[in-house]
């Protein structure tokens, strides 16, 4: 217990202090089976971390691989869900750089035309995470571009991002059907099910949508954090292509050849912690 007086800092905004706390209590295995995959289901999931917006002055690049999506993969794979994974900062090989057109950023990865030729064509529900608000600009572009190429597919957003501020990105990017808030797990699973199973989606915790007949924003809060983390799938590393971040295109800094990914932070850590912060 921290006294009053050993408060040093509190932010000034955080919208709803309980979401972040309350906690989903559903048991592993049991939400696993209770959201499979239908059977004989031939359509995909496609899941993508789009490429990485660098500044153009920039020594470092992505350390990490697609975490979030590893974990979200794992559990869809698990319930039998057929995924694919796009992990367009970090499966090209070798790794390219270039310069933004309008000559702010470097980008490093596949191209929007390449991540587009990417999906499947059976894809069903597109994922795409989106980790970091200075990257919306350009990571907006891109989900247009898709959307346009393929306008039946379902795109729902994660990460960062969208957490914070979805009525906001829903609004700038309706290429965007649905944004998931907070773990994407349970969420996306529920999500996926629903909608194999022409299910209504609507009151899916975590998940945030534009009601298009009466024009409003549909917000069902944060997913909850699962309680029982112990017990979910590993990361689907088997759907993307680990080795190439341990070599030098990967650095936070001047590279000095072999890399190390950060595959994992402290559980908590205030300002990390914090998706609104
Ligand atoms: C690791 C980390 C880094 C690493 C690696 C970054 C990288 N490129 O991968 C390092 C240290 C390099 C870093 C750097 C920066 N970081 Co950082 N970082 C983090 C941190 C601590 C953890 C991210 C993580 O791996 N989480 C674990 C995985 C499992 O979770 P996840 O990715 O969020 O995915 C889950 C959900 O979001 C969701 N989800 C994610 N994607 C999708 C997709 C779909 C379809 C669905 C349904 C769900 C879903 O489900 C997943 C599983 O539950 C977060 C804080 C946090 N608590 O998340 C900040 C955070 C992402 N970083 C932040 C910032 C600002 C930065 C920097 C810009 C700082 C700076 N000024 O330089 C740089 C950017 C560098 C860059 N361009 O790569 C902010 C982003 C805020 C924002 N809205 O933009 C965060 C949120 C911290 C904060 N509170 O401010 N970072």
């Amino acid at each position: 217990m921290t006294s009053k007086n050993e408060v040093i800092f509190e932010p000034m905004y955080t919208p709803n202090k309980q979401w972040v706390k309350e906690l989903d209590r559903r048991h592993m295995d049991s939400t696993l089976s209770s959201f499979a995959a239908p059977k004989n289901e031939k359509r995909i999931i496609t899941l993508c971390k789009p490429f990485a917006v660098l500044s153009k002055n920039s020594y470092s690049s992505p350390v990490t691989l697609p975490l979030g999506l590893a974990y979200v993969g794992g559990v869809l794979d698990k319930s039998g869900y057929k995924v694919k994974i796009i992990d367009a900062t970090g499966e090209q090989d070798p790794i390219k750089i270039r310069r933004s057109k309008d000559n702010a950023y470097n980008l490093q990865g596949l191209t929007s035309e390449e991540i587009i030729k990417k999906i499947d064509p059976n894809t069903f529900i597109f994922g795409i995470s989106l980790m970091f608000s200075q990257d919306w600009v350009i990571h907006r572009n891109l989900i247009n571009k898709i959307k346009e190429k393929h306008p039946n597919l379902i795109i729902i957003a994660g990460g960062e991002h969208p957490t914070a501020i979805p009525e906001y990105v829903l609004k700038d990017c309706p290429s965007i059907d649905y944004i998931i808030r907070g773990e994407g797990e349970f969420s996306m699973l529920e999500f996926s099910y629903n909608l194999f199973n022409n299910k209504s989606v609507r009151n899916i915790s975590g998940l945030c949508f534009i009601d298009k007949e009466k024009n409003t924003f549909i917000n069902n809060g944060s997913s909850k954090r699962i309680e029982h983390i112990d017990k979910l799938p590993r990361p689907a590393w088997h759907l993307l292509n680990p080795k190439n971040y341990f070599n030098e295109y990967f650095t936070s800094g001047l590279s000095r050849g072999r890399n190390m990914p950060i595959l994992a932070l402290e559980y908590r850590y205030f300002f990390f912690d914090n998706a609104s912060f």
